[in-house]
């Protein structure tokens, strides 16, 4: 019927993968391990199957299991979040933003979101970006006294732009977000608010953040994050917004939906909604304070003095003046450790050398590694820069890397 796909390089590729994945400590903030039943239902032959349109509302035949589940992912979501309304198409983050900035925004329209050099997403604004080349964003940062979220300069920035929509939500901040202030000067200025919950939503669902929902108008996420489910997005929405929503993500922005994705987006959803993703929850966020702990003992400089999610912005210049976030980088990715080089706030540098790197508890979480374990990875972190230039001490923490990960593999071997 097919042909033989056995032998094809690309299972090799996959092969090593498991094996990278398997071997090497995750540290970038926006991944993570998804569990076998995720895994299983992005591999389903839901993948061969047109469904435009939303459930009930169909462009094609033969949607009647399609529609119990994309009905499901819809139910789960919504009741996680408490929301009236969910759109589970989305195929990524950027999607879900786009739409729904096509769904109340026209093209000039005034925005007012977060600065990418303090932490924003490149979907809020970036001049590089479609949301920046289509609509007038203003930026608002952090403080430089304590490096959060400026909710004064936000709300000067909202009375002076009178921006129809106000953005919350970061890529790269390590502080909870608070919705309320937002909610206030979005009220004041009349403008709408959306919460960008692409990293914590994950720790919302597991209800150590607050919640955006009765605050916001719009939240969006990715679904692959802390969230843990497949790569892919989602949006929540006031009921009189849903239809705007959904027309504006279909037809206004894509064509068929991935169902395959939105069986599995179903099933983390199910996962999100259990005591054990709470327990989850709790712990990475956990793990990321031992983690900054640890790191500050090497010398680091944890931006805004630590975190209160998933993720830590580190300062390497305290550590070395020298030191790039692109070499360190490097250099632990030669010693088995996965992080992203990322800018701290008013950096010097561009942000393809950057002074810092991004760290997120995540996936080793999802591992089983707690406080311990967070603790000899920072020990290695910091040995590793330390002695960057000698290739055996680098060769030292692979192996003690390997180590470690081998007493906490997430997946079997492949092949
Ligand atoms: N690329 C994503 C991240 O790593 O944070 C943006 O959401």
């Amino acid at each position: 019927m097919w042909p033989d796909s056995s032998n094809d390089p690309v299972f090799d590729m996959v092969r090593r993968e498991t094996e990278r994945q398997n071997t090497t400590v995750q540290l970038i903030a926006s991944e993570n391990f998804a569990s076998p039943a995720v895994l299983s239902a992005t591999g389903s032959v839901l993948t061969n199957k047109y469904s435009e349109g939303y459930p009930g509302r169909r462009y094609y035949g033969g949607n009647t299991v399609i529609d119990e589940v994309e009905s499901i992912a819809r139910e789960r979501v919504a009741a996680l979040f408490g929301a009236d309304h969910a759109n589970v198409q989305p195929h990524s983050g950027a999607n879900a933003n786009v739409a729904a900035y096509l769904a109340v925004l026209e093209a000039g329209d005034t925005v007012l979101g977060m600065s990418l050099d303090h932490g924003g997403h490149l979907t809020h604004g970036s001049p590089v970006n479609i949301s920046g080349r289509t609509y007038r964003f203003a930026a608002y940062g952090v403080t430089p006294s304590d490096e959060r979220i400026d909710y004064d300069q936000v709300r000067d920035l909202a009375l002076e732009h009178r921006p129809k929509l106000i953005v919350a939500g970061a890529t790269a901040y390590p502080r909870a977000i608070d919705p309320a202030p937002f909610r206030a000067i979005a009220d004041e200025v009349g403008a709408l608010f959306m919460f960008d919950a692409a990293h914590i939503a994950g720790l919302i669902a597991g209800g150590v953040h607050p919640n955006p929902v009765p605050d916001a108008d719009i939240v969006t996420f990715t679904t692959h994050k802390t969230l843990r489910g497949p790569r892919g997005g989602a949006i929540l929405c006031t009921e009189n917004l849903a239809p705007a929503i959904d027309k504006a993500l279909f037809p206004g922005l894509q064509g068929g939906p991935q169902e395959h994705a939105i069986a599995a987006k179903a099933v983390a959803f199910g996962e999100a909604a259990t005591p054990e993703f709470a327990d989850y929850a709790a712990r990475i966020v956990h793990n990321s304070g031992a983690l900054a702990e640890g790191l500050a003992d090497e010398g680091f400089r944890m931006v805004s003095g630590g975190s209160d999610n998933h993720l830590l912005l580190v300062d390497l210049r305290a550590f070395d003046e020298g030191l790039t976030g692109k070499t360190a980088q490097e250099v632990l990715d030669r010693a088995g450790i996965t992080l992203n080089k990322n800018t701290v706030p008013d950096d010097p540098r561009s942000p393809f050398v950057t002074s810092g790197v991004r760290i997120g508890t995540p996936a080793t979480t999802t591992q089983g590694m707690g406080p311990e374990e967070m603790a000899l990875i920072a020990g290695m972190i910091g040995r590793a820069l330390r002695r960057r230039d000698d290739e055996a001490s680098t060769a030292e923490v692979r192996s003690e890397v390997a180590d470690l990960c081998g007493r906490f593999t997430p997946y079997p071997p492949a092949g």
